[in-house]
């Protein structure tokens, strides 16, 4: 069973940064992410071995700002 977990991405300006990070998050086993760029947000589908901190450390490696929500 998967987890869904959002995380808040920061910097992306335009449709090729949504999909760099999207690659960058869905090269993790067993993670599929949609990203809006309109509202900066990231819907990641992960399994549940996989943390929300992985997650934004996966969005910061792909160079942009990475936040979970309060
Ligand atoms: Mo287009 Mo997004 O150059 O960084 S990929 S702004």
């Amino acid at each position: 069973l998967m987890t869904v977990t959002d995380v808040s991405v920061g910097g992306m300006t335009c449709a090729a940064c949504v999909r760099r990070v999207e690659k960058k998050l869905a090269r993790l086993e067993g993670v599929s992410a949609t990203v809006n760029l309109a509202t900066g947000q990231a819907r990641v589908s992960h399994p549940p071995r996989i943390s929300p901190e992985d997650l934004v450390a996966a969005v910061e490696q792909a160079g942009y700002t990475a936040a979970l929500p309060e």
